[in-house]
């Protein structure tokens, strides 16, 4: 052997170590701000959101790939612990299991909030992953100086890997919080392309883009009875086609969906159509059939068909 050799497979195998990429799961009580928080820190909106809570219903990747490290985001539904239906179920079943697989745990909690929601996730958290503690929504809380004790008194409940108040919405902190975690991921080549942003098809975000705009723009009672489905996607072209189903519980919801004159559906399909034209970076022609389906929610068998878990 020359002495060439040793030295070439030493650089070759210090450069893919210097490489990190890991699972982060991201976990929460419901509407902490979880999703808003993986879409900005990987610049792409992979994850719906809205003000109500049981927003994400899904295990959804969200992935960013840097220079020295990729991010494979994994967030959750928000951990259910008032009603115990089948839906919950399999709500919290998601969360258990991605906590299972994961490199890193960020551990989301509202800033100057701490309730028995909050401390039932925290028990769920394995001791031998790192969890960073994630204090979001800083920017609501007006005196910054209740901050730190607050911070300090969360930290002292477990062994936490780092403390980091975010701000998710106006991106404050970021940067720090994506150091923290990088220390803590393994050193692996990546496991997606590097212009990858999920592991999710363009059918299952075009549901989840549906169904965020039911979430905002009917009322308070309705979206956790109903869901959406994809019937058909087609590609021609540059074009994507969707046929899209709101399914709804009674017909009285039906007609919440479809507003005065149809009015309601038709700001649900305009905003829809938009945000997938955004994504998919092409053309969107889309419709939206609102559909009575009752007890969708109520089985495992009638979960599964719709894509739950
Ligand atoms: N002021 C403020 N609001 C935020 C911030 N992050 C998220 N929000 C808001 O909090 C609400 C819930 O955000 P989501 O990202 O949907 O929360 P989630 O934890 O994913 O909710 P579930 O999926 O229902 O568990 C939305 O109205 C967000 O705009 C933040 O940093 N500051
Ligand atoms: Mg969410």
């Amino acid at each position: 052997m020359t002495d060439s050799t040793p030295q070439a497979s030493t650089a070759i195998s210090s450069a893919a170590t210097d490489f990190r990429c890991g699972y982060i799961a991201i976990v929460g009580r419901p509407n902490v701000g979880k999703s808003t928080l993986m879409n900005e820190l990987i610049g792409a909106k992979v994850s719906i959101t809205s003000r109500k809570a049981q927003t994400t219903r899904h295990r959804i990747t969200g992935i960013q790939t840097v220079a020295d490290t990729q991010f494979v985001y994994v967030d959750t539904p928000g951990f259910q612990t008032r009603h115990s239906n089948a839906l919950n179920k399999t709500l919290n079943r998601t969360v258990t299991t991605t906590l299972t697989a994961a490199d890193v745990i960020l551990y989301i909690i509202e800033a100057g909030t701490f309730g028995p929601a909050d401390q039932q996730v925290m028990a769920l958290l394995p001791a031998n992953v790192p969890c960073i503690l994630v204090i979001n929504k800083s920017d609501r809380v007006k005196d910054k100086a209740v901050l730190l004790p607050f911070a300090q008194k969360i930290a002292a409940m477990r062994d936490f890997a780092a403390v980091v108040p975010v701000s998710a919405k106006l991106r404050f902190q970021l940067d720090n919080l994506q150091g923290e975690i990088r220390k803590h991921l393994p050193a692996n080549p990546p496991m997606f392309g590097e212009d990858d942003i999920t592991d999710r098809s363009e059918k299952f975000l075009a549901a989840e883009i549906v169904r965020e705009k039911v979430f905002r723009f009917v009322g308070d009672e309705l979206p956790y009875t109903s869901t959406v489905l994809i019937e058909k996607f087609e590609l021609e072209g540059n074009l994507r086609r969707v046929f899209a189903a709101i399914l709804v519980e009674r017909d009285t919801h039906k007609s919440m969906v479809i507003g005065q004159k149809g009015a309601r559906l038709k700001d649900i399909s305009t905003q829809a159509r938009l945000d997938m034209e955004r994504l998919f970076g092409g053309p969107v022609y889309l419709e939206i059939w609102v559909k009575v389906k009752s007890g969708w929610a109520d089985n495992e068998a009638g979960l599964r068909a719709y894509g739950y878990e």
